[in-house]
């Protein structure tokens, strides 16, 4: 036993070092396959090597450590790996902004990183990890390109990029700022260049349907998806163009409306369009003014609505008016036919357009139970019952265009159809630092895919920033092939992979890293059988779409290429929220570091460095920009890892935005060393109350209350709840004098219950109380469910019919149980002296009346 005042001082630095120095060492958790053995997948999404692990960081990885651990010490064989999304355009802006190779850039942030990381106490197995922009990654996409070409789910199509025409350059949608170059600061253009698509719109109906078996999932994610995919039942109009013999194509939404169309419009992009302005210079001019929004359909959706009259009518097919038709900037080319009829008294593009053409706006649905509606200030978009339609009229809206469809049918004016928004992924990216897209072009074979076993095409080392634009283009000699059909001169494609390329099918390679095939089937089948695949994947709500729908249609293509067996990758899907803090500006309104001001005694803040004032903002996510980041490594430097980790899981649930605080994290520091004390000062006390003493017996039952709730806890991810439980347990410790065989195991339980948590100072203290395994891979407490009943009553003990005492007795106990416990009580004790018991009547949870002469 330690009394308080040799209670050694917990050491955090030198624990946590040499603990994860042990890990390390004794590769504590590495995953190898072992059939027999149920296995855990859990995944946090992995980082971009930036250089500096964020708080955010920290969040994500902790959270998922917390069930690798769990899950460890509940029988599992876990996997949790970890790797680097390692191409993107930061290293080139680096390169170019250092003089450096965005390579050695990348290489050199992810040693750093890795050290940082390890520095959490994160339990991965650390020989898995991968990097996708080597070669050794990077050549296996290669291959399922091919494979995708093979299969019809790659193609090539003219497309429209965003062109700096100062810097003659592709930009990426990031590098628009505000509608101009980051760099130049010219207008930013729309041009066509050909371009790799992926024909993710092939599964949209499955991805869609798909959702509904991801009951793992958080609901807003589902939504999202589904929201992103667009499903929309419509109807396709064949319209009369008055003079002309070829008819005109319209998607609709809402064929109820048609009585209320009132003009119609051509997208800038429509074949109709390129042949009208042919003989219109005018409408040429047109064109290449739409032409200077950005490409991204929000540019397009917040642009100005303009339009250019044709001179051309069109000619409602019910009611033979004609309305004019235009060509429109808000037109999209690929969405539905790239034509549309308008109606402003029900659609705010359509209003906005015909109020800036004096266009007739005629309200064709009104409120439900009105027979007009007010449409002076703004349309009116919700349901309700048509007017002003003919036939139509007093139909509520999804009757009508179940109506409006039969007839046009009938008249051979519509069809019906089913849209969605979804489009083909453009997967071409003109930069240097992605995946090289393995094609040649040669001038009397086309695009050809490059053999299988000339891959990987690796980038070139030797390149050159001086010049804008791509590298791989003007490089001297990497593009200069010849054609692997007819061995003519040819040319390498420049363009490189889009580099959601790379993470959307990192999880399967985790599975066997150092496989010379994309992935071991043997390993596959163990980690990520159908149905099975990552048991846990974790990351932020930011990915909701992109990477986690590439990743679903990703894993669909390399199953329809029999790649894989599996379609969705992620069973259970969880999100974590921000990470907040407070914001401080000084008089001048410029934003100041945390690190900068200085506390007053009277509760205000002053600038270090000038005595000035400082006003303190409201707290908003952590961010360079507003300067209200805390350093993870000086945190953990300070107060260590398990500090760290407990304030961010402790404070609020997951999911939810996290206040980062001062007072918070030296709480945790706090708790840590209670912790220490309270184990190491009872350790090898001797015991004052028996095993089976009323007492012992209660702290014995909040024990297992404990481990209970808080591995249900754990599996809901309410990782904030547990360890408020988990801490009630060691308050109630704290504050009992007593020791016994059920502190003991209160102590382990607690220990155990606080290792995925806490697994550098647990595991210490797990040594220190003469435990010889491993903690970490120690089994899980498991609650035993006798004691978790809250069974005890409280009776009420007589001698004779008088009140002698009250007693706490398990509920329904046996009644000669019962007679003993009571007989025993001191106090009934006293009051039978020099008498003999006649009877004992048991009114069973109420009553135990002794009755003696
Ligand atoms: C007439 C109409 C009346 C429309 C009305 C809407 C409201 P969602 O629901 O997103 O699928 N549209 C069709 N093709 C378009 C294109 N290429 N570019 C821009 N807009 C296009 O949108 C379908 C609606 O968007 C269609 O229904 C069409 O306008 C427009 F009161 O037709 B609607
Ligand atoms: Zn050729």
């Amino acid at each position: 036993m330690t009394t308080e005042a040799q209670l050694p001082r917990y050491n955090v630095r030198e624990t946590e070092a040499r603990l994860q120095a042990d890990w390390d060492k004794n590769k504590t958790f590495a995953a190898t396959e072992e059939p027999g053995k149920p296995k855990y997948y859990v995944l946090e999404m992995f980082p971009y090597p930036s250089g500096n692990i964020h708080m955010g960081h920290v969040r994500n990885y902790t959270l998922g450590d917390v069930i690798a651990r769990t899950r460890r010490m509940q029988g599992f064989n876990v996997l949790h790996p970890m790797g680097w999304d390692a191409f993107g355009l930061p290293a080139e802006n680096a390169a170019i902004q250092n003089n450096s190779h965005p390579g050695d850039w990348t290489l050199a942030n992810i040693e750093t990183m890795r050290e940082q990381l390890k520095l959490i106490g994160l339990s991965y197995d650390w020989s898995r990890e991968i990097a996708t922009c080597l070669p050794e990654y990077y050549k296996h996409e290669q291959y399922f390109f091919l494979q995708f070409l093979k299969h019809g789910l790659a193609y090539r199509k003219e497309a429209e990029v965003n062109w700096d025409p100062v810097d003659n350059t592709v930009l990426a949608n990031e590098q628009v700022i505000e509608g101009r170059g980051w760099r130049s600061g010219a207008l930013v253009e729309r041009r066509k260049l050909s371009q790799w698509f992926l024909k993710i719109s092939d599964f949209a109906e499955d991805l869609l349907a798909g959702l509904d078996e991801l009951k793992a999932w958080p609901d807003k994610v589902r939504l999202m998806q589904e929201k992103w995919i667009g499903k929309s039942y419509g109807a396709t109009l064949n319209l009369t163009i008055k003079g002309r013999a070829e008819k005109l194509d319209i998607y609709t939404t809402r064929p109820d409306t048609i009585f209320g169309m009132s003009f119609c419009a051509l997208s800038p992009g429509h074949p109709l369009t390129a042949e009208l302005s042919q003989t219109n210079p005018k409408l040429v001019e047109f064109i290449a003014d739409c032409q200077r929004t950005g490409t991204s359909e929000e540019a397009i959706e917040k642009a100005e609505k303009k339009g250019f009259d044709t001179g051309l009518k069109i000619i409602h097919p019910f009611t033979n008016h004609e309305v004019a038709l235009y060509v429109a900037n808000f037109v999209l080319m690929d969405y539905g036919t790239g034509a549309i009829f308008g109606c402003p008294a029900h659609d705010q593009r359509d209003f906005d357009f015909a109020k800036k053409y004096s266009l007739p706006i005629l309200p064709v649905v009104a409120p439900k139970g009105e027979t007009t509606v007010d449409i002076s200030k703004e349309p009116f978009t919700d349901d309700g019952v048509l007017i002003n339609s003919e036939f139509l009229n007093t139909l509520t809206v999804p009757e009508a265009k179940q109506q409006i469809v039969v007839e046009m049918e009938k008249k051979g004016v519509a069809t019906p159809k089913i849209n969605y928004r979804l489009r083909d992924w453009g997967v071409s990216r003109q930069r240097y630092w992605g995946c090289p897209i393995p094609i040649i072009y040669c001038d009397a074979c086309g695009a050809v895919p490059v053999p299988e076993q000339d891959l990987p095409v690796a980038l070139p080392k030797d390149i050159s920033f001086d010049k804008p634009g791509n590298p791989l283009d003007h490089h001297p000699t990497w593009k200069h092939v010849s054609c692997p059909h007819c061995k003519a001169k040819a040319r390498r494609e420049t363009d490189t992979f889009d580099t959601f390329f790379e993470s959307s099918w990192y999880f399967a390679r985790y599975t066997s890293p150092h496989a010379s095939i994309p992935f071991d089937p043997k390993a596959l089948q163990y980690w990520m059988p159908k149905g099975q695949t990552v048991d846990c994947y974790i990351g932020g709500i930011e990915h909701a779409v992109l990477h986690l729908l590439y990743s679903r249609f990703f894993s669909r293509a390399l199953n329809k290429c029999g790649l894989v067996d599996f379609t969705e990758p992620f069973v259970r899907l969880e999100t974590q929220g921000m990470i907040c803090h407070e914001t401080y500006k000084d008089a001048d309104g410029k934003w100041l570091s945390p690190d900068d001001i200085a506390a007053s005694e009277d509760g205000t803040f002053t600038e270090i460095k000038t005595g000035e004032p400082v006003t303190v903002g409201r707290s908003e996510k952590m961010s360079k920009s507003k300067k209200n980041t805390v350093d993870p490594r000086a945190m953990i430097e300070t107060y260590g890892a398990d500090a760290a980790r407990l304030f961010m899981l402790s404070d609020s649930p997951p999911e939810r935005d996290l206040e980062w605080t001062d007072a918070g994290i030296e709480g945790a520091w706090r708790y840590l060393n209670r912790l220490w004390k309270l184990v190491l000062t009872n350790h090898g006390k001797e015991k004052t109350l028996a095993d089976d003493d009323a007492k012992a017996l209660v702290l014995k039952k909040i024990t297992h209350k404990t481990i209970a709730a808080v591995t249900d806890d754990i599996e809901r991810f309410h990782f904030n709840k547990a360890i408020a439980r988990i801490r009630e347990l060691t308050n109630l410790m704290e504050s009992t004098s007593e020791y016994s065989t059920a502190f003991v195991e209160a102590i382990d339980a607690a220990l155990q219950l606080i290792n995925p948590f806490l697994p550098h100072i647990s595991e210490e203290l797990w040594a220190r109380t003469g435990h010889t395994d491993t903690l970490a891979n120690h089994p899980w407490p498991k609650a035993d469910a006798s004691l978790l009943v809250d069974d005890s009553v409280k009776i009420a003990v007589q001698v004779n019919g008088k009140l002698r005492a009250t007693i706490e007795l398990p509920k329904d106990i046996d009644r000669k149980l019962a007679e003993e416990k009571v007989l025993e009580l001191q106090t009934v004790r006293e009051a039978l002296k020099d008498k003999t018991i006649d009877k004992v009547i048991v009114v069973p949870n109420r009553i135990v009346n002794v009755v003696a002469k």
